[in-house]
């Protein structure tokens, strides 16, 4: 059982897309153990996006990831982390499929709608960015033996 670190970005949650891109995932299965609204502070994106410090594109991500409340979440289920990037699609909205989060609903790249870690590890480390311990509810769902 993995966890993962999904974040509905911004202009998600100004589009009103909240709603249908968490049906995504609970379409496919997994478990919502934690959520809420946060309005992104400059060390918080920074450190949420450290791997990207430097590139061309850093300072125009932080600026969007801060530019208005996201929409931040904890999800659970065996290999969430791989599957949840394939629900969300590429990165470039150029090359996300129809069918994926991205292919359906995002036109500009930099404006893809949701963020997924890219692995257990940086997983565990933006979940802490974002949440208390106490913040993860676990709980059994009445269904988890069929999916
Ligand atoms: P994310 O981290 O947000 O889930 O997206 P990702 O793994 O699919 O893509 P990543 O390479 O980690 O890039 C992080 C975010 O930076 C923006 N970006 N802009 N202008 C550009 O060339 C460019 N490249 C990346 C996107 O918002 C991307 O999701
Ligand atoms: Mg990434």
């Amino acid at each position: 059982m993995e966890r993962t670190f999904l974040m509905v970005k911004p202009d998600g949650v100004q589009r009103g897309l909240i709603g249908r891109i968490v049906s995504r995932f609970e379409d496919k299965g997994f478990k919502l153990i934690a959520g809420k609204m946060v309005q992104v502070s400059d060390a918080q994106a920074k450190k949420h996006y450290a791997e990207h410090d430097g590139k061309p594109f850093f300072d125009e991500l932080v600026r969007f990831i801060t530019s208005g409340p996201v929409f931040a979440m904890v999800w659970e289920g065996d290999d969430v982390v791989a599957l949840s990037r394939l629900v969300i699609g590429k990165t470039k909205v150029t090359e996300a499929l129809p069918g994926t989060i991205r292919g359906d609903f995002a036109a500009h790249t930099p404006f893809n709608l949701i963020h997924g870690s890219d692995g257990a590890e940086s997983a565990e480390r933006e979940i802490a960015n974002f949440f208390e311990s106490h913040e993860l509810l676990g709980y059994t769902k009445a269904i988890s033996a069929w999916i």
